[in-house]
Formats: C-alpha cells, sequence, structure tokens
C-alpha cells in the first residue's frame, strides 16, 4: 500500500513541476496580436505583452462612428498610444518625432488622437472619430518600442 502512496506523490510532484508557466509570467494577453476587423463595436480593449505587442494589432470602425481604446498597460515598461493620419511611412516620421518631445507625444500634423503615457499597471484611454473611411495607424512612441513592433492599423469603413 505504501508503495501506491509513494507513487502517487511522486507523479503529483513531477505534473507540478510541468505546470504551464504561462500564469506566472505576469505580463498578461495573448503571445501575439489579434484582429478585431469583423468585431461590429467601437469601444476596444487592450493590452500589450513585454514582447512589445498590442493584444490587438488590426481594429475596425465606421465612418462617422467614435472610437474608444481602453488601454491597460499589462507590461513592465511606458507605454501610449497615438494614432495617426497616414501610411507606416507616416508613423515612421511620427515616431521619429516623438524622441524630443515631452512624453514623448510627438509633434506632427498627421497625429489626430494621442494617450499620455501610461506605467505598467496604470491604465489610460484615448478616444477619435473620423468621418473618413480609410486605414489609420497607432504607434507607441515610447523609444524603440514602434521599431520593435508596437504599432496596429485602424480601418475607418
Ligand atoms: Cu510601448
Amino acid at each position: 500500500m505504501w508503495r501506491i502512496v509513494l507513487l502517487i506523490l511522486i507523479l503529483a510532484s513531477l505534473s507540478a513541476c510541468q505546470a504551464p508557466s504561462l500564469a506566472q509570467s505576469g505580463d498578461g494577453g495573448p503571445p501575439t496580436a489579434t484582429t478585431c476587423l469583423d468585431c461590429d463595436q467601437s469601444a476596444f480593449a487592450l493590452t500589450v505583452r513585454d514582447n512589445m505587442v498590442f493584444s490587438l494589432d488590426a481594429i475596425a470602425v465606421n465612418a462617422g462612428q467614435a472610437l474608444a481604446i481602453d488601454f491597460t498597460n499589462t507590461s513592465r515598461l511606458p507605454h501610449n498610444i497615438v494614432i495617426v493620419d497616414g501610411d507606416m511611412a507616416v508613423a515612421t516620421e511620427v515616431n521619429r518625432n516623438a524622441i524630443n518631445q515631452a512624453d514623448y507625444l510627438p509633434q506632427h500634423p498627421a497625429v489626430v488622437a494621442t494617450m499620455p503615457m501610461v506605467m505598467p499597471n496604470q491604465t489610460g484611454n484615448i478616444t477619435w472619430e473620423s468621418t473618413q473611411p480609410g486605414t489609420y495607424v497607432f504607434i507607441c512612441t515610447y523609444p524603440g518600442h514602434f521599431d520593435a513592433g508596437m504599432y496596429g492599423t485602424i480601418t475607418v469603413k
């Protein structure tokens, strides 16, 4: 009988060692971004992992519909969201402009909405409405984050 008990204890300790580490990572959100192009909603909740990926990297709203993004910083670094009227080349310009600005908030004519830096475990939000259908880009302007892949698109339908 004691052999069976010992075997159960050994198996239990082995399975505990093999538990997934995801729950311990503390960086929240899925490992890769997902899209929400046909979600038929105007309010989105975004998070970020320490791998510099927004939890959603493609969202869509209808023209004339107010977009609202609630951002929760689930990583260990500061982040923000800046919405750019332009393509990735313009977003690159905007990101470059941000490096010398207070709170890394760019002063650029293509910027249509900004969210101040959000510290780890804090929240922020941004709202914006466009009547012009097209594709816009949202980026994080904290130094190095855009280059690391922290951006996504907003399609106004
Ligand atoms: Cu960031």
